[in-house]
């Protein structure tokens, strides 16, 4: 490193020199070669300074290419630069790596020109697969607008990636600021679920389905105590068909039906079959709701039923349902048998429970909506009349029996089941389980 072209030279080419010796013998001598000389003179100049340009070219390649390898080695995030294509890069500078999964890469990015912070999603679309469910991801995208949900501010798209310019939420997901806080009370659980609340109305009465809601996909917009909450990632996220869209099983293969008028495109490209074991082969179990696992048809409640297991581990730190076998696990959430037994629940007052109950009530239909939620008097009040203690210690230590637990059962993936109380990040609880993007997009993978 530290070469610099105009310390070390490249060694002139033997014919070079051997013209210039050869010129300078013969100036004087030979007055009627002095033409001839000249023109070869010139030739050699004319080489030498190509050959000159040639090896300067070659040295700031390798002294390029050192620096790349250093910056590689000092800088993990040059690998992903490289990824962007120069459209997105003459608009944006790529600062750094914020997440990454399979198909997928978030970065930091700042606006060249405006200098405006932004989150750019690289999705790496293989086949007609990978196409139609970005298309669909971005279908969602392009039409929301509202403060508790992600909000699109463009698109590029090339053959094989397409980069989401995003808004750029630096907060941290809800449990990490549960966990960076010294106390949380019911009070503070309220504050959240009202806004993740607003945002599911918003997206339900456009006729969105989120069908992935959990911790890791709500994001703060930045780390001040006054920020809003942002619902993310609507990579699983379809239309609802607003008569009925239902599952049918034919043999081993579930086939969708519809019934009357509705954008049968939309659904039909997100709402398929194959996502019910995109979600229950390889996605988070834990918030599936039990139409899902039935392949009853489904419908905005199933937002609400993860919403209700949100609720659940906001206020203890652990899940309500939480068995150690996928089979116990979907057979338990299709009982719909979760129970408030162990710490803090003792502390947690009833209002809660009843808001709990409502959201994971087997029935779609008797399920509360989130018009609901934001009217039950548990949210309204903001737990004034709850309980004021502060559920803190148990949530965290709770939070992280499970993180350890998941680790020494999978150290890499953290993927067995009933390991799920993820921070994308991981950053408090360390050796917890990283899911959200790589899961979603292997998930996609194995679903195609
Ligand atoms: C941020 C910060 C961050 C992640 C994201 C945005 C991701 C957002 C996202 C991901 C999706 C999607 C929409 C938004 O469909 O850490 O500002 O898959």
């Amino acid at each position: 490193m530290g070469t610099s072209s105009g310390k070390v030279l490249p060694e002139p080419s033997k014919n070079g020199y051997f013209c210039l010796i050869n010129s300078v013998v013969n100036f004087k001598k030979q007055e009627t070669d002095k033409e001839n000389c000249k023109e070869k003179q010139q030739a050699w100049l004319w080489r030498r300074r190509s050959d000159r340009r040639a090896s300067r070219r070659a040295i700031s390649e390798e002294v390029k290419e050192s620096v790349h390898l250093e910056e590689r080695m000092t800088n993990p995030n040059a690998k992903f630069r490289a990824k962007f294509d120069p459209r997105v890069t003459a608009r944006y500078d790529i600062k750094a790596l914020i997440g990454s999964g399979s198909f997928s890469r978030v970065v930091r990015a700042e606006h060249r020109r405006t200098r405006q912070p932004f989150a750019i999603k690289l999705l790496e679309v293989k086949g007609r697969e990978g196409h139609e469910a970005c298309q669909s991801e971005l279908g969602v995208l392009r039409r929301v607008n509202h403060c508790n949900v992600i909000r699109l501010a463009e698109v590029f798209e090339t053959q094989y990636r397409v980069y989401l310019v995003l808004e750029l939420a630096t907060g941290g997901e809800l449990l990490e600021r549960v966990i960076a806080r010294g106390t949380f009370r019911e009070r503070d659980a309220t504050k959240a679920l009202m806004m993740v609340s607003s945002g599911l109305r918003y997206l339900h009465t456009l006729g969105v389905i989120h069908r992935d809601l959990k911790p890791e996909n709500l994001l703060y917009y930045h780390p001040g105590q006054d920020s809003r909450l942002i619902i993310t990632d609507f990579g699983l996220a379809c239309w609802e068909n607003k008569t009925t869209v239902s599952f049918q099983s034919r043999g081993d293969t579930a086939v969708m039906t519809q019934d009357a008028d509705f954008d049968s495109v939309d659904v039909e490209k997100s709402c398929q079959a194959k996502d019910w074991a995109v979600r229950t082969l390889c996605g988070t179990p834990e918030y599936l709701a039990p139409e899902m696992l039935a392949r009853r048809p489904c419908s905005s409640a199933v937002d609400m039923w993860a919403l209700g297991v949100i609720t659940y581990i906001l206020l203890s730190g652990s899940l309500p349902f939480d068995q150690s076998s996928r089979p116990r696990l979907f057979r338990a959430i299709l009982r719909g048998s979760y129970s408030f037994h162990g710490d803090p629940w003792k502390s947690v007052s009833s209002l809660a429970k009843s808001f709990i109950d409502r959201l994971l009530t087997l029935e779609p239909e008797h399920r509360m909506t989130a018009e609901e939620t934001l009217k039950h008097p548990w949210l309204v009040s903001m737990a004034a009349c709850s309980s004021n203690k502060n559920l803190h210690r148990s949530i965290s230590r709770n939070l992280q029996r499970r993180a350890s637990r998941a680790s020494s059962r999978c150290p890499s993936s953290g993927s067995t089941p009933g390991s799920r109380i993820s921070m994308r990040s991981g950053s408090r609880l360390g050796s917890g389980p990283r899911l959200g993007l790589s899961d979603r997009s292997q998930c996609q993978k194995i679903a195609a």
